[in-house]
């Protein structure tokens, strides 16, 4: 045995930012060092991400994760027992093997994302680095631009718009404390101009810390959101990006989209995609279609001039985005380590969508707690973009812990160039 060796793994059933219960795994080597990372969890989940291990019953309406606490005490705790923290990519093989399932429903997506998280973080520890410096060896790059879900729809709030996210991007931005300076007072003034044209109702907000104002043509949310940049003296300043996370609003059996009153089939929707490309500064469209429509996607991402990322679509899977490599769907990647499983299999998906000139957007889930590996993860992978939705703590101490990075590394403070740039 070596100090690196990892002499505990345990787990503990915390909740989320929901109240929804999660997973806090905890790894500990035989030198001291420990890492903790907690576990999120999606809502507008796809249909090919790795599934979670829940209890079901009645215990927190079915969601407890006491059998996946369980499964990390009794069952993955021996199997990586004096294993060298710093082997991921063994501990993540190990980890798969003993899943068996091509779903990851044995173990659970949720209690191998915590295993491996968890053992990154501690492997940074143990080897005295911060966890973005680990990640990234000695080149972990620029800060990414961070996408603000300013006004929410879909399955994240009951607003009356389709599309889940409609995003502030601060493409003027020239470091990432900048960024966040012109959005805070940008989102603020947005506030006061929903309470001026809609109600005061509209303040409040969504899962991920957006508006919720009464509205139904995403245009409006556009309007209002443009009208708050130039508010805050930041006209140009600001693009706009949506997460439509299309599957969520699509009716496969008469294969139409709910976006505004009449139904779209593909093609009207694409045709929408179109004209709200050629009449506002919209730069990223996340989740135009359904997520195994690959040709409808690749139609668009042919004819558009904005990135189109693959959520629902790709997974975070390799295999998936293969095959959106190969038809050419999509142009960007979001990366979500638990939509795989594992952190060696979410890097590996980052780096086939890097070799094939596909950007890298790192996501939070709707589901969040404080837990800050994400923005280290964005920067240890020198993605160029994050987004973490707007307000409350569990969004809020992404942006704190960026704010520190780019103060610690002088390097770091020069912003990343998406697409866009
Ligand atoms: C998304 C996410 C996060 P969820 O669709 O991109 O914003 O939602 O975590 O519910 O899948
Ligand atoms: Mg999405």
């Amino acid at each position: 045995m070596t100090n690196l060796s990892i002499e505990t793994v345990s787990a503990l059933e915390i909740v989320d930012c929901r109240l929804e219960p999660t997973l806090r795994v905890t790894v500990r080597t035989e030198s001291g060092a420990s890492g903790t990372a907690d576990v999120p969890c999606g809502r507008s989940t796809g249909a090919h991400e790795a599934v979670e291990r829940r209890d079901g019953g009645s215990r927190f309406n079915g969601k407890g994760v006491a059998d996946a606490v369980e499964i990390v005490n009794e069952e993955i705790e021996p199997t990586l027992a004096g294993r060298d923290v710093t082997d991921q990519r063994a501990i993540d093989r190990a980890l798969v093997e003993l899943d068996g399932t091509s779903d990851r429903s044995r173990l659970g997506g949720n209690t191998m994302t915590g295993v491996s998280l968890a053992t990154a973080v501690a492997a940074a520890s143990a080897t005295d680095l911060p966890l973005y410096r680990y990640l990234g060896r000695a080149d972990a790059g620029s800060l990414p631009v961070p996408l603000f879900d300013v006004i929410e729809g879909g399955e994240l709030a009951e607003s009356g718009l389709a599309f889940q996210e409609h995003q502030l991007i601060p493409v003027g931005a020239d470091s990432f404390s900048e960024a966040l300076r012109m959005s805070a007072e940008t989102y603020s003034l947005l506030g006061d101009l929903l309470e001026e044209r809609y109600d005061a109702r509209s303040r409040n907000v969504g899962v991920e810390g957006g508006y919720t104002p009464p509205l139904s043509d995403p245009r409006d949310a556009f309007d209002v959101a443009l009208e708050a940049a130039e508010r805050a003296g930041y006209g140009g300043a600001f693009a706009l990006g949506i997460d439509a996370a299309a599957t969520h609003f699509y009716d496969d059996q008469t294969e139409t989209y709910a976006v505004l009153d009449e139904p779209f089939d593909r093609g009207e929707l694409v045709e929408f995609y179109l004209d709200l490309v050629d009449a506002y500064p919209l730069v990223s469209i996340e989740d135009p279609l359904e997520e195994d429509d690959f040709a409808g996607t690749a139609e668009l991402t042919e004819a558009v001039d904005a990135q189109i990322v693959g959520d629902d679509l790709f997974t975070t899977n390799s295999d998936r985005l293969r095959s959106g490599i190969e038809r050419g769907a999509g142009d960007a990647l979001l990366l979500k380590v638990n939509q795989v499983g594992t952190l060696t299999e979410a890097l590996e998906a980052a780096d086939l969508a890097r070799r094939n000139g596909y950007d890298i957007q790192v996501s939070e889930r709707s589901g969040q707690t404080p837990d800050t590996w994400l923005a280290e993860l964005a920067v240890g992978l020198s993605a160029t973009q994050i987004k973490t939705g707007v307000t409350r703590g569990e969004r809020t101490e992404q942006y704190n812990r960026l704010l520190e990075i780019e103060r610690d590394r002088d390097t770091l403070a020069t912003l990343s160039e998406p697409p866009w740039s």
